[in-house]
């Protein structure tokens, strides 16, 4: 008989080998039942009608799905059942929540990234970034904290039940889901080095609205690698630790129509962009955002801020990172909401 590692055995040795307290077990512990309460939600979301959208906008004025709603409040009940939690920023709530004052950790998340997979039965995630209380800091109560800042991230594949949870300076590592629903079999990843499996993901369908010098980047790649693209990050990027090469959700500046013009980009720095670049670096690669900028070194200005997101293996994000460098300016500076 083999009994493999779970997740929270993993998690043990870990905390004990560096002689740190328990209480992110229990944070740990809130996330991964959340993480399996929205996996039950999705797979009931057809036959509950629960695959369509409510009457709601959320602050990144998107229509909120019945799932996204669904999800966000699991989440939050797990997360204040914790007691571990100082405050939470949530994709589906407008202002930072605040839980419990004596808590150690701030944690930032994603309840279902690629919610308009939803209403086609194709896969979503739970995407969740933590960082850590400084009792001694200045910026003790202050939450808006840069990826660099952040002591653990991870995200669920739902509904494979994949789960990708990287540790700061302790790797990044895949945990799959067995018979009883329990997260076991840690195996340690990295974006493979070999080029034959990378491939390049980006919605091509916005090419014509990138910047001159993300086209001219994207075009002298295009023929090289294979091209996929699921639309939900989560999908995206698991797929891209996988097979390595590179993820790119570029500023869209030259939209027909002005309005839809997004020059930070679509995805929010805290709970999506700075989320895959911690895992990334945990797993080998880089990511920088529309300035050529490091994403773990952006400070969030506001919760929602939105940050362009170029994510995989580093010898491709350098090469973009300096042709973004170059065209600088192309891209107007503005913090968004
Ligand atoms: P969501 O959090 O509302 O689901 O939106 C984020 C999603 C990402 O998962 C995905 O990479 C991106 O939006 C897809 O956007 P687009 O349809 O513009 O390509
Ligand atoms: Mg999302």
């Amino acid at each position: 008989m083999k009994l493999d590692q779970t997740f929270t055995h993993f998690l043990l040795e870990h905390q004990l080998q560096h002689q740190r307290t328990l209480n992110f077990l229990v944070l740990m512990d809130g996330i991964r039942v959340a993480a399996k309460h929205i996996q039950h939600y999705y797979n009931i979301a057809a036959l509950s009608d629960n695959l369509g959208e409510t009457d709601r906008i959320n602050v990144q004025g998107e229509q909120v799905m019945a799932l996204d709603d669904i999800a966000h409040d699991i989440v939050v009940h797990y997360l204040r059942e914790s007691q571990q939690v100082i405050e939470a920023i949530s994709e589906e709530a407008p202002e930072p929540i605040r839980m419990n004052e004596d808590g150690r950790y701030f944690v930032y998340f994603d309840p279902l990234d690629g919610s308009s997979n939803v209403k086609h039965n194709l896969p979503v995630g739970f995407l969740f970034g933590i960082a850590k209380r400084n009792p001694d800091g200045e910026d003790e109560d202050c939450s808006l904290r840069c990826g660099r800042d952040f002591i653990a991230a991870g995200m669920f594949l739902i509904p494979a039940g994949v789960f990708t949870f990287a540790l700061r300076d302790g790797g990044a590592w895949r945990f799959l889901k067995d018979e009883f629903g329990e997260f076991v079999r840690p195996t340690r990843i990295f974006l493979p080095e070999a080029k034959k499996t990378w491939e390049l993901s980006c919605n091509a369908g916005y090419m014509n609205t990138f910047s001159p010098a993300v086209q001219g980047w994207l075009g002298h790649y295009m023929g090289r690698y294979k091209f996929r693209y699921a639309g939900s990050l989560v999908v995206d990027f698991h797929r891209l630790l996988d097979n390595g090469g590179i993820f790119a959700y570029p500023p869209i500046v030259n939209h027909q129509d002005p309005s839809n013009n997004r020059p930070e980009g679509k995805l929010r720095l805290m709970y999506e962009s700075a989320v895959v670049a911690f895992i990334a670096k945990e797993a080998g690669g880089l990511a920088v955002n529309q300035y050529g900028e490091e994403i773990l070194d952006v400070v969030p200005q506001k919760p929602h801020q939105r940050s362009a997101l170029f994510v995989g293996n580093q010898e491709l994000v350098r090469s973009i990172q300096s042709d973004l460098r170059g065209h600088f300016h192309d891209i107007p500076r503005a913090v968004n909401g």
